[in-house]
Parts: C-alpha cells; sequence; structure tokens
C-alpha cells in the first residue's frame, strides 16, 4: 500500500493518501483545499488514479478539497449519509464497503463529534476524523454533536477493533501522528477507566472557543467546498 499521512499547519488537520500498488487506485481521506496542487502532484508521482475523494465529516475549521478534485480528476466524492452533504457522490452509511484494488475500505458510522461522522477502515488502520483523537476526541457541541452519542460511537465501534489497529486521527493540535486502538483504551484521558456519565461531564466541562471558521466553512463543506453538481 502507499501510503502518506499530510498534515495541514493552517488548521492542524490530518491527510490521507492511499493507493493499491497493483491497481494504481487511490483514496485520499479529508483533502484541504490549500493541498489541492499537492496532491494532484503525490498522484501523479506514484502513477495512482484518484478512485475517491473522502470525508470524514463536515469539517468547520478548513475547506476540503473534495470538490476541486472531482473536477479535476472524475474522482467520486464519499461522505456519511447524515451530514447534509446531499452534492456528494457516495451517500455512505456504516457497514457500505468501497474496493481500492484488493483493499477493502470498511465505512463505520462513528457519530457524536457530528451527527454524520464517519470511519474508514482499511486493513490494519483506522482513519477515525474527530470521532477518536490521539489522547482526546472530537467537541461535541456543535453540528449535531452529541457527547452521549460519541461515547457509544468510541465504546461499541472504535474499541472492539482489535487492539493493535492502528489510528489516524483527522487532527491533532500537540504534535501526535498515530496511536493504537489498544493504547487510546489503556490512556485516553476521556476514554480509559471513565463511564458515559463520566464522559458527558468532561465533554461538558470544555468550553471552548468556537472555530474561526465554523460559519463560513460548513456550508461551503456541505458542496464540497465549490458550487457543483455531482456526476451524472
Ligand atoms: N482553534 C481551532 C479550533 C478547532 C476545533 O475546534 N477543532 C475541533 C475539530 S473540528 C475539535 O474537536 N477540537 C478538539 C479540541 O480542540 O480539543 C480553530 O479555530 O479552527
Ligand atoms: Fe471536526
Amino acid at each position: 500500500m502507499i501510503f502518506r499521512q499530510l498534515f495541514d499547519q493552517e488548521s492542524s488537520t490530518y491527510t490521507y493518501l492511499l493507493g493499491d500498488e497493483s491497481s494504481k487506485e487511490a483514496l485520499l481521506i479529508d483533502p484541504v483545499d490549500s493541498g489541492f496542487q499537492h496532491y494532484l502532484t503525490l498522484l501523479e508521482q506514484h502513477g495512482l488514479v484518484l478512485k475517491y475523494s473522502l470525508e470524514t465529516h463536515v469539517h468547520a475549521d478548513h475547506i476540503t478539497a473534495s470538490g476541486l478534485l472531482r473536477q479535476e480528476t472524475n474522482t467520486l466524492t464519499g461522505i456519511g449519509s447524515h451530514c447534509n452533504a446531499l452534492s456528494a457522490d457516495l451517500q455512505l452509511q456504516h457497514g457500505d464497503q468501497l474496493s481500492l484494488g484488493q483493499h477493502t475500505v470498511h465505512v463505520l458510522a462513528t457519530p457524536g463529534h457530528t451527527v454524520g461522522s464517519v470511519s474508514y477502515l482499511v486493513d490494519d488502520r483506522v482513519f477515525t476524523g474527530d470521532s477518536l483523537l490521539i489522547n482526546g476526541c472530537g467537541r461535541t457541541d456543535f453540528q449535531g454533536g452529541d457527547a452521549g452519542t460519541l461515547y457509544d460511537s468510541i465504546t461499541n465501534k472504535l474499541f472492539t477493533l482489535p487492539d493493535e489497529t492502528l489510528v489516524y486521527p483527522g487532527h491533532d493540535y500537540k504534535g501526535y501522528r498515530v496511536s493504537a486502538i489498544g493504547q487510546e483504551k489503556a490512556i485516553n484521558p476521556r476514554l480509559a477507566g471513565k463511564s458515559r456519565e463520566a464522559f458527558i461531564a468532561i465533554m461538558q466541562a470544555l468550553d471552548l472557543p468556537k472555530p474561526e471558521m465554523l460559519d463560513v466553512a460548513v456550508p461551503a463543506n456541505r458542496k464540497l467546498g465549490i458550487e457543483a453538481l455531482p456526476h451524472g
């Protein structure tokens, strides 16, 4: 598997490029508009064809490159069906599977950070968006977020994956890059040994300032960052 973890300094967002070496099919998870040209260069360098551009949720802190990528490459765009981003080609649901050459992308519904958040499991890696961060988790105070729902998503869906499963988050604000399910179960301060009620109390007490781009990014990302209609 060709694999790149890319970081957008501006929003502390991770974007992931996955490519199947034999079929040359590729996908991006959570591309950022400012990375658009770089993604095209990387795809070309590796001789990859972009099959899917996937979102883990409607982002509140940056604009996605999915719409631009669809215009340029004919890729299929995908997002959780509860995100209300109707211009995405694939309205993904829990249990959906996408093929990337010999690899399978499993869609896991992991709502809580937002109502439509999903995670993507590919081989031994899970791309959790903001549902599970390293030593933390996404906030639950906007976009249909709900702390109890997030606790259920993490404990019932993500923490039931094998302990060795590598966790690749949607953001990191402290310099972490990758973790594993077993490590998050053991030491994530919001979750390790915490009841659902304790988790809800922690989330309610966060009192974070709203993301600077919230009011611009959410409506723009519902349209995949551009005013455009889907294929077909
Ligand atoms: N200062 C950042 C805040 C970003 C933010 O709120 N990020 C969300 C993810 S979209 C989050 O869940 N952050 C968790 C945290 O800050 O603990 C901005 O203005 O963009
Ligand atoms: Fe987010």
